[in-house]
């Protein structure tokens, strides 16, 4: 059965996809780098010998029922009075991205701690009143801007620190009250940071996952349309309001709000179907789940440069973009772990990147060896799996209009044995092609 549409007021803003340029050129970028950064970077995720049982980031929130030091709250908002990175330098953040191949980043501006490393008009808790002094969000826009990648602000909506939040709908008047002059506040801060920052490509939101702002779909609806105004092309995801039902992500009418999934975090979709024919990206954590700096690296599983290329090729693969995150140090410096798996992520899309930047899904049948990319009349396939008698296989649907040619691989451009097989299977949709793998090209070759 049908069911009735409702008539949203602060539903989303579009059917469909948008088409202008600015999105055409986001969902191009194939790979991109996130990096998480703030006074969190100082305790790295530890504080008087004692390991926080979290994600580094989220180390203020640790209690003293789970370990914390005594007035570790208080310990933690006099942070910023050490904020001094003697080893930050945007540029040398932005060049090791750029040969990484990322094409977009994201940036905290402010996490959950309210910490702003821009001097903000609007708080006394920003960068400058720490040592450092200096605008680290205009260093990093205007580094990375020079290297030709583009620049998304990250902006947590949740702001533990400030005498206006609250995380649940404020029913006391004064409470009400104070979150008014919060949703002022963050209304005024996002624009500071437009106008600060006319570089900027879009705005990344987080933590608006709390009642009182899921509680404010008039209002939020507002302020998307001012800020969009603010910034003619602005790209927003789907992490930014609710409607006046609380749905976030998908309106009530099941409809995408904002201009591309943001729920693809720290997961994959498996199939095209899982995406709905959104636009998406997904973003990624090296360790399993730590975004900001944390100096105890080993107890975890990091991601091989191996895992992260088999995500990148699975998103592009599924029209998504795939993002890595990075937590640079207290000092500023991305762990020389991080350096190592960004170079070699860099090696490989040095030859790979045309299979990544600018492909679309191909509407073939997946082959379980790998995944398949799309670009005009090339069809790029990343093996995984190599099959034991070396031939890869594709099955191209007979309605294809397009028939392979010639096949070679694009580390030395040298033409692989490609040959149609007639499998006599005639009740089936595909046509079947050979190439065959070279045997000296091994998979060990990957990083
Ligand atoms: C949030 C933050 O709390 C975290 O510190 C980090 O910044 C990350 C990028 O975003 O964490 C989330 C947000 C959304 C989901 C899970 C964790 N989610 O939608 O499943």
């Amino acid at each position: 059965p049908n069911k009735e549409r409702l008539e949203l007021r602060h539903g989303s803003h579009r059917e469909g996809k948008r088409n202008d340029a600015e999105m055409q050129r986001w969902r191009d970028y194939g790979l991109g780098q996130f990096i998480h950064w703030g006074v969190y970077a100082i305790p790295g995720g530890a504080w008087d010998g004692i390991s926080y049982n979290g994600a580094a980031e989220w180390i203020r929130s640790w209690s003293e029922k789970s370990g914390a030091p005594k007035d570790w709250r208080a310990t933690y908002d006099k942070l910023y009075k050490q904020f001094n990175p003697q080893h930050f330098d945007a540029k040398i953040w932005a060049k090791q991205a750029k040969k990484m191949g990322a094409r977009y980043m994201i940036f905290t501006t402010k996490h959950h701690d309210g910490f702003c490393l821009w001097p903000s008009k609007y708080t006394k808790y920003t960068i400058v009143n720490s040592p450092y002094k200096k605008d680290i969000v205009k260093e990093v826009v205007e580094a990375y801007a020079a290297e030709g990648i583009d620049v998304y602000l990250y902006f947590s909506i949740i702001f533990w620190n400030h005498p206006g939040y609250r995380s649940t709908v404020p029913k006391a008047p004064h409470d009400s009250l104070a979150y008014e002059s919060f949703k002022e506040f963050t209304r005024n801060q996002l624009v500071e940071l437009l106008q600060n920052y006319p570089q900027t490509k879009g705005l990344w939101f987080d933590g608006s996952w709390d009642a009182a702002w899921v509680n404010q779909a008039a209002w939020t609806d507002k302020l998307e349309t001012e800020l969009r105004q603010l910034k003619p092309g602005l790209i927003i995801g789907s992490r930014f309001r609710a409607d006046e039902y609380g749905k976030r992500h998908f309106d009530s009418n099941g409809i995408m709000m904002g201009d591309y999934e943001q729920g693809w975090e720290r997961k994959l979709p498996t199939t095209i179907d899982d995406t709905h024919g959104n636009d998406w990206d997904c973003v990624m954590t090296i360790p399993p789940n730590q975004w900001g700096y944390n100096a105890d690296w080993k107890s975890s599983y990091i991601k091989t440069p191996y895992d992260l290329i088999a995500m990148l090729m699975q998103a592009n693969s599924l029209n998504g973009n795939f993002v890595i995150n990075f937590g640079p140090d207290g000092q500023g410096a991305i762990r020389p772990e991080e350096s190592a798996i960004a170079a070699k992520v860099g090696e490989w899309m040095q030859i790979n990147s045309e299979a990544v930047y600018g492909v679309t899904h191909a509407n073939f049948p997946k082959p379980d060896y790998g995944v398949l990319t799309k670009k005009d009349t090339t069809l790029y396939v990343t093996v995984f799996n190599r099959p034991i008698n070396n031939i890869v296989r594709l099955a191209i649907p007979k309605s294809s209009k397009e028939i392979p040619g010639k096949a070679y691989l694009l580390v030395n451009n040298v033409p692989l044995d490609l040959s149609a097989v007639n499998m006599g299977l005639d009740r089936d949709n595909n046509m079947y092609y050979d190439v065959a793998l070279p045997v000296g090209f091994s998979a060990a070759e990957m990083p």
